[in-house]
């Protein structure tokens, strides 16, 4: 069962910043996919966050000013003929006591609780994220309260995002999250192994992606937590592929951006490795020049660094590699400063992770990059795609390599939660040439 006072705490959190403003939450819609086919349901990360509900159908109201019932959780009725179909439901009493509701109420009255939390709170808070008409409902419900109050005074002056308050919360992952993060980094971790050992030359892209796609879920993983990326040859090049449906080419390198949703945490790895198992001079050349971008930003991350100077570091090693192996030409300082570098290495250097794989929370603060803090978890991603209408020398042509770990700040330093993806040349030529 899940520990309903983490999710309790985060709701205590919450009140206390809201002061007494109401939080009026919906849960992500089902969305269909074809005809009558839905995509598999997912729970929206705010409403996850705050409720440790993943079911469909739910609302719910997190209230300061209801002393007897702050957390009210609405959710889809007992009804045998529908449950056959979709599977059991819990009862009030149980939804009340397996996820520490004060109350549990048939979403068919969610509208009317809505009006009287709303009567007595300074701001409304809500998601923004998804679905209009409910947007539209509570601003509909926002109107009516503010005229019906009008003589006696009170009621919501504003209506906010509950992210202003909840994703500065994400941001800052605890214990649990962490274990979270740790099971979704190693089962994604190891699919990537598992894909070094399978790739064979002739295989297509697609079978490298069900190698790690059926690990994900072998391993009790959702499944993927973003569309997964093969890409091999000039494919590796575009950061964004997922056709994954070319052949592997002797002599190419595959890229592999792929990791597992887990309790609806993601990981986030890629790996970028030689179709038949060993590097060329050229492929050799820069994979090192990624790769010790890469540990120098790893080994950089750590309190009170800013994820800005970690990107700065990033994109001044790349670029030295490039000078160095002779793919870009001048002194570092000038390509930096013309931002020649560009058409080789045109991303940042990584993202928060958490619920989301772009998770949420602010980079900049008072238009400052902000200073890293212990709880925070991010991808560091250095890459280089050389495509093969780039111009390049011939023999970097149609190589694509990325390298990106998740890295939680500690208080000393930081832990690289996907280290047990291997990396270095040494390793992958060792783990590919075993079979
Ligand atoms: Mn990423």
């Amino acid at each position: 069962m899940k520990n309903k006072n983490i999710y309790k705490l985060r709701r205590q959190k919450l009140m206390n910043a809201m002061e007494n403003g109401v939080a009026i939450l919906k849960g992500a819609p089902e969305q269909t996919r074809s005809h009558d086919t839905p995509y598999p349901y997912r729970q929206d990360s705010d409403f996850y966050y705050l409720t440790g509900y993943a079911e469909p159908g739910a609302a719910c109201i997190i209230d300061p000013n209801n002393k007897e019932n702050p957390f009210t959780l609405f959710v889809l009725p007992q009804d045998p003929k529908n449950e056959v179909w979709t599977g059991w439901r819990l009862t009030f009493a149980e939804t009340m006591d397996q996820h520490g509701a004060d109350q549990a109420i048939d979403i068919a009255e969610y509208d009317t609780y809505i009006l009287k939390a709303m009567k007595s709170a300074s701001k409304v808070y809500t998601n923004l994220n998804h679905e209009r008409e409910h947007q539209h409902k509570i601003l509909d419900q926002l109107r009516q309260v503010r005229s019906e109050v009008q003589r006696s005074g009170g009621g919501p002056e504003g209506l906010e995002s509950i992210g202003s308050i909840v994703h500065d919360m994400r941001l800052i992952k605890d214990n649990h999250e962490i274990a979270l993060m740790q099971k979704a980094a190693d089962i994604s971790a190891d699919a990537h192994i598992k894909a070094m050992e399978a790739c064979q030359t002739g295989m297509y892209e697609y079978q490298l992606q069900a190698v790690m796609e059926s690990h994900f879920v072998y391993k009790g993983g959702s499944g993927p937590a973003y569309i997964s990326i093969v890409g091999s040859g000039d494919n590796a090049t575009v950061l964004h592929y997922i056709k994954n449906r070319d052949i592997l080419k002797d002599g190419d390198l595959v890229l592999i951006d792929a990791a597992a949703e887990y309790d609806l945490y993601a990981a986030d790895i890629t790996r970028t490795f030689p179709v038949n198992g060993k590097f060329s001079e050229a492929q050799k050349a820069m994979y090192e020049v990624v790769l010790s971008a890469q540990k120098a930003v790893i080994e950089a991350a750590k309190p009170g660094v800013t994820f800005q100077e970690l990107h700065d570091l990033d994109l001044r090693l790349l670029v030295e590699g490039m000078v160095e192996i002779g793919l870009l030409e001048g002194s570092p300082e000038e390509i930096i400063e013309s931002e020649s570098y560009f058409k080789y290495f045109m991303h940042k250097t990584g993202h928060w992770l958490g619920l989301d794989v772009h998770d949420m929370g602010k980079y900049m603060l008072d238009s400052k990059s902000r200073v890293l803090e212990p709880g925070m978890v991010f991808t560091v991603e250095p890459g280089i795609y050389v495509n093969s209408k780039s111009g390049a020398p011939e023999k970097f042509c149609g190589i694509g390599i990325r390298i990106e770990d998740n890295i939680l700040i500690t208080e000393t330093g930081n832990r690289n939660l996907t280290e047990a993806a291997p990396k270095e040349i040494s390793e992958i030529e060792a783990l590919m040439a075993n079979d």
